[in-house]
């Protein structure tokens, strides 16, 4: 039963990606490797001793930090146990909180309420997350939003011009995070003021921000389209993969060359080339031209066609592009893409392997002891392999070569797209746990209607064998996550804010009048707010400022309005602010609706709209 189910999720993926690839089907059939990791029967049996290990009060060890896709939210969940801990809204709306109600929300999200989140990282000092700030892009409406980690909120929202489908995002690793880059997947005219502009001159932008300042340093225009994004360890290069370096607007055009780019980017002559004012001012931000034969910033390593995922290894030495409608990866050595920018090499020089992994590899991530482990989309499967293993297999000669780098496949369920183990995006990848995404969740769950949750999956990787521990349900859509050890994230968290980073901070409740301009000031103190009335005239705009002056942790008061649509939570010491117009005559209860006081349900007040 489960086997038939697996063949029939195989081929209805293989139906998408085989679409003028047939060849490369029955290649990987010829080259798979049967057998190496357990079987789904096996892996469902083995004992979930991990939520066993997280005893009711007890902590969990890594912090998780979810994109939550088309949510259009982050989520933080703590591992191994899997809870699903917070929400943090990035692009959508969330009447829990009031982000997207409230002014302060609305000043950075615009009136774009929906969003799509794939990447989340973290800003670095010297390798290692500083646990100061999250970034995550937004594919659909092209932001950037930062989060602080001390709150667990968003704090800077970035429009980003002359893009679509922003995708890849990564943060400057070294010395510390001062940069970070996103990609444009879908190629358009750039400046996109002339709609007849035929597709071949269409361009991808590779944009550079400043992570404190939250503004665009410079794009890099470029003829290809940029997929996913890495940075190394050493500060000097971003990384992307290209699948599109044929400018096709069809399924059949995108695949039309036999081979695709890995781009790389070179930081220090994109700041000469700055300094020099090589830059074009369009949309507002610079512009350098980073096309083929324009300048020397960038270089192009020819991959096998359509790639997808780029992840560097925690030793800093290899990019590894995930081969998508190939079946391998290829590992290309860092430290040989200077000499590439130098021209002492060829591109295609500094790629040291390409073993065979699977059919369909995505993403590919690290245990810190020399093996990668990569998602297998059309295969349903994680492959460890070792990649110094697949490094001397390279040399051997053609004959001679055999799948000795493949240390274990492991069935997950079903059609993974990101994976990521500990730590694996830091030079203290630790090799503990490793987290599935998965795409399908099938039969694993009681069916809850057509519209199904999708399904994460936790592995054990301490041992040689991947060991699936736990199957997660979990809401739209399991992006892509970032896993960080505790200690990191926990000095940085607060139990409360500080009250006057907010220009408005109340601290005496009252209500200013200017003419139709009404400001009611409130503080929020369990069981009462500051004021137990306000008069309005009908057509007042009114705006009402909620600070919360309980400082006992967890202690939260909501504000909400009734019938006029207003509901938001002030955390401890923060405050948040609404305005709206008076339109409705009569009286109107504003209430708390966070359970704050054995008195909340009498934690309320009359606005008397006359
Ligand atoms: S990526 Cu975004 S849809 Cu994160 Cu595998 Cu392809
Ligand atoms: Cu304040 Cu409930
Ligand atoms: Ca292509």
């Amino acid at each position: 039963m489960s086997l038939d189910r697996r063949k029939f999720l195989k081929y209805l993926g293989m139906a998408g990606a085989a679409a003028g690839t047939s060849l490369l089907v029955s290649e990987g059939m010829k080259t798979k490797e049967k057998g190496v990791g357990p079987t789904v029967a096996e892996a469902q049996t083995a004992p979930q001793k991990h939520s066993a290990d997280v005893k009711p009060g007890e902590l969990d060890s890594y912090y998780g930090f979810w994109s939550g896709g088309h949510s259009g939210e982050v989520r933080i969940l703590g591992l191994p146990s899997m809870r699903d801990l917070k929400r943090i809204s990035v692009f959508n709306m969330d009447v829990g909180t009031g982000y997207g109600i409230t002014n302060e929300s609305k000043a950075m999200l615009k009136g774009k309420f929906c969003g799509d989140t794939h990447h989340v990282h973290g800003s670095y000092n010297n390798g290692v997350y500083d646990g100061k700030y999250l970034f995550v892009n937004d594919k659909l409406n092209n932001r950037v939003a930062r989060i602080r980690c001390d709150y667990m909120e968003v704090d800077k929202i970035l429009d980003v011009p002359n893009i679509q489908g922003m995708h890849g995002l990564f943060t400057q690793r070294a010395p510390k995070t001062e940069w970070l880059v996103c990609n444009s997947e879908f190629q358009i005219p750039v400046p996109n003021s002339n709609p007849s502009q035929p597709p071949a001159q269409y361009n991808g932008a590779h944009t550079i921000i400043d992570a404190e300042k939250m503004e665009v340093v410079c794009q890099v225009l470029m003829d290809e389209n940029m997929d996913l994004a890495a940075t190394d360890y050493g500060g000097r290069y971003s990384m992307t993969t290209s699948y599109n370096i044929e400018k096709g607007v069809t399924v059949s055009e995108m695949l039309g060359s036999d081979y695709d780019y890995m781009l790389v980017f070179h930081w220090d002559r994109i700041k000469k080339a700055l300094k020099d004012g090589k830059h074009t001012m369009i949309g507002g931000v610079k512009v350098l031209d980073g096309r083929a034969g324009k300048s020397d910033l960038t270089i192009r390593i020819k991959v096998p066609k359509n790639p997808h995922g780029i992840n560097v290894s925690p030793d800093g030495k290899y990019a590894v592009c995930s081969g998508k409608v190939a079946p391998t990866c290829t590992v290309v050595a860092i430290d040989k893409l200077e000499d590439v920018f130098n021209g002492k090499i060829k591109p295609e020089d500094c790629i040291v392997a390409q073993p065979f992994i699977g059919l369909g590899p995505l993403h590919t991530t690290f245990d810190g002891r020399g093996n990668a482990i990569t998602s297998v989309f059309i295969d349903s499967t994680n492959v460890k392999w070792n990649v110094q293993k697949a490094i001397d297999n390279e040399k051997l000669p053609e004959e001679k070569k055999k799948n000795t780098h493949i240390v274990d496949v492991l069935d997950v369920n079903y059609q993974v797209g990101h994976i990521m183990a500990t730590m694996a995006e830091t030079k203290e990848a630790d090799g503990k746990w490793l987290v599935s995404l998965n795409k399908f969740s099938k039969d694993r769950f009681l069916n809850v209607g057509p519209l199904k949750n999708e399904c994460e999956q936790l592995i054990d990787i301490t041992g040689d064998k991947l060991k699936l521990v736990h199957d997660s349900a979990t809401y739209i859509e399991p992006h892509d996550c970032i896993i960080v050890r505790r200690d990191i994230i926990e000095k940085v968290v607060k139990d409360r804010f500080n009250m006057f980073e907010h220009p408005q901070a109340v601290t005496k409740s009252g209500v200013d009048r200017k003419g139709k301009k009404v400001t009611v000031k409130l503080t929020a103190n369990a069981p009462v707010f500051g004021l137990q009335e306000v008069q309005l005239k009908k057509g007042d705009e009114v705006t009402v400022i909620v600070t919360n002056h309980d400082e006992i942790s967890d202690l939260g008061h909501g504000f909400a309005l009734s019938n006029y649509n207003i509901n938001f939570v002030v955390a401890p010491f923060q405050t948040k602010s609404v305005t709206f117009t008076a339109d409705k005559p009569g009286v109107y209860w504003a209430y708390c609706t966070n359970f704050c006081h054995a008195l909340h349900l009498e934690m309320r007040m009359r606005f008397i709209v006359t």
